[in-house]
């Protein structure tokens, strides 16, 4: 609560400056915002005498506290923004822009906005203002290049974290009655290109100002009064719509997406004599609204069951919602172990013992520990197994009843295909992940016989990683799918979907291909410390993505049901 009253205050006291306000009260607002940001106790804690003691807090300002608690902005605030340009309150979200320099630019260069700023810069422009300089140009190119840099497709767990704290102060008041994500977040996307948030709720108005006042936000580019856009400290930039409680199932239609997804179902909607839009499902004839208030109503009214939104791609979900066959698509509470972690003795940070336990704090049945164990088998000996495999008895022996370890490998597969580790040792462990760490450039026909000769290889499970693809920096690996997938068919060797946000490998596509196959899925963590753990949805979102079921996924199997699939028969 005092975050958001002094950030209140900081606006106000930016925007008054902006607009050449009261010197004076520029000042004392700034010093209010600095009071409240300083206090030790909870603003919602103190009575007007409390209030009247603050420094520099008078009749007048306690009020417009009180109505920053109340309302989550005020009436000054709202008339400050309406006040200036919303170009220009973009430009002081650029770090080193302050709205003193923002004004200068604005009534020297006519400069409202962060795209002019940018031109301005690169016509050298800058410099040439008194006060300003050759630095200050170069600075704010910088900053305009981090900046820009920033508003680039962001991770999906980074998304997801930002639109859940985002989730939580917005649930936490009384003003909203209810708030879910849309847009491709919902859809489960490896990246996301902004953050589309639906609320209900009686003052829209007053949604909208606790919005834009939240801690996190540090722009608004655009402010209304039913939607308003914020860019947050990630850099990620957060749409946010208020509609009526009887439009909340369309909008979330509408605005989950995709709009492939959607277009397919808008034509089945004039099909039918109806029109679909945010606003409702409505008949043509009349103008009648038939639904509206949930998406299950909107497409129970076409006649067709709700797809999941994972599967909103137009990739032939619609058809089989139509016909009443959708799949029952894995869920993260299905989910009984993970079957691919780290220790330290390979590159994981802790011991079997510290991940057993947070990964039974996730409700986890098994956990395989898959080491990378060839550099200590050629340094130290072969006995490191054994050891290791003490080491999880003992652990089992503690735990035994509530989580069960498995002693696993991760093995590297060579250039040639053959694996890393000599056959007794991979014989000797519950499980092998075979994957593909180094060399991912050859041609893709020796990709091809490379992989394909891993998966014949008897002791290998699990093909880890498949594919090599690493968001942002590395291309997938070309190899003949429909050659790699047949052949792991052929030897009982499962896909992995590992969940580390920047790989989430297999993807939608592939997996559907490897499906086709007939092959199953292990959705694995592939944590390197107990943290990781918890990025199991980031791979069970994908595994929607791609259309899995519980069926074919080995680790949503009891123990001896997964033992049973890990002997290969
Ligand atoms: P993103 O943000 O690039 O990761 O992807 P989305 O899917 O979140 O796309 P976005 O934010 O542009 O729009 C959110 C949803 O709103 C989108 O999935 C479908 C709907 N939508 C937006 N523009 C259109 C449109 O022109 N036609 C239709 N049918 N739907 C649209
Ligand atoms: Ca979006
Ligand atoms: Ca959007
Ligand atoms: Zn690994």
């Amino acid at each position: 609560m005092n975050d958001e009253v002094a950030q209140s205050f900081d606006e106000l006291a930016d925007l008054m400056q902006i607009a050449g306000g009261d010197r004076f009260k520029i000042v004392a607002y700034r010093r209010v915002g600095d009071e409240v940001r300083a206090l030790a106790r909870d603003l919602s804690t103190l009575d007007d005498e409390d209030l009247l003691a603050l420094r520099g807090v008078g009749r007048a300002t306690a009020s417009k506290i009180r109505e920053v608690m109340k309302t989550g902005t005020m009436a000054k605030l709202e008339e400050a923004r309406a006040a200036v340009p919303p170009g220009i309150r973009e430009m002081t979200a650029l770090p080193g822009l302050g709205p003193k320099t923002a004004l200068l630019l604005h009534h020297q260069l006519g400069v409202s906005n962060l795209a002019e700023l940018d031109k301005a810069i690169k016509e050298q422009r800058l410099r040439a203002i008194k006060g300003l300089g050759r630095k200050t140009e170069e600075n704010l190119a910088a900053a305009l290049r981090r900046f820009k840099g920033k508003q680039e497709r962001i991770p999906i767990d980074v998304a997801l974290s930002v639109a859940e704290s985002l989730l939580e102060e917005l649930r936490g008041s009384d003003l909203v009655s209810e708030v879910a994500y849309c847009g491709s977040l919902r859809r489960g996307k490896e990246t996301i290109g902004d953050l589309d948030l639906l609320a209900t709720g009686p003052d829209p108005a007053a949604i909208m100002g606790l919005f834009t006042g939240l801690p996190g936000v540090a722009g608004v580019p655009a402010s209304g009064s039913t939607k308003s856009t914020v860019r947050t400290r990630e850099g990620l930039q957060v749409d946010l719509r208020v509609v009526a409680p009887d439009e909340f199932g369309s909008a979330l239609q509408y605005f989950s997406g995709s709009k492939e997804h959607n277009v397919r179902i808008r034509e089945i909607a004039v099909k039918q004599g109806y029109k679909l839009s945010e606003y409702g499902l409505f008949r043509v004839s009349d103008n009648l609204k038939v639904a509206g208030a949930s998406e299950e109503d909107v497409y129970g009214a076409l006649g067709m069951t709700t797809p999941p939104a994972p599967m909103r791609e137009n990739r032939g979900e619609v058809e089989l919602a139509l016909k009443g066959e959708l799949p029952e698509l894995i869920q993260l509470a299905d989910i009984l172990g993970d079957l691919h972690s780290h220790t330290r003795y390979s590159d994981g940070s802790t011991t079997v013992r510290e991940m057993a336990m947070t990964a039974m704090g996730l409700g986890r049945r098994y956990l395989a520990i898959t080491d990378h164990l060839d550099a200590w088998v050629k340094s130290h000996s072969p006995d490191t197994i054994l050891l290791q495999a003490g080491e999880i008895a003992a652990v089992n022996e503690e735990f035994g009843d509530k989580i069960t370890v498995l002693q696993g490998v991760e093995v590297d597969i060579g250039p040639e295909g053959t694996l890393a580790l000599p056959d007794s040792i991979l014989d000797s462990v519950d499980l092998v992940i075979a994957s593909i760490h180094r060399r991912y450039g050859l041609d893709p026909e020796a990709m091809t016989r490379r992989v394909v000769k891993a998966m014949q290889h008897p002791s290998v499970n699990i093909f880890g990683h498949p594919t090599g693809r690493w968001l942002g920096s590395r291309e997938a690996a070309e190899f003949d799918l429909t050659e790699v997938f047949a052949a792991a068919k052929d030897n009982g060797v499962v896909m992995e979907i590992n969940s580390n946000p920047a790989r989430l490998d297999l993807k939608d596509d592939h997996i559907r291909l490897a499906r086709e196959f007939g092959l199953k899925f292990s959705i694995n963590t592939d944590s390197h410390n107990p943290g990781h753990l918890s990025r199991m949805r980031l791979g069970v979102g994908m595994a929607q993505r791609g259309w899995v079921t519980k069926p074919e996924t080995i680790n949503a199997l009891p123990l001896d049901g997964l033992r049973h699939v890990l002997t290969k028969e």
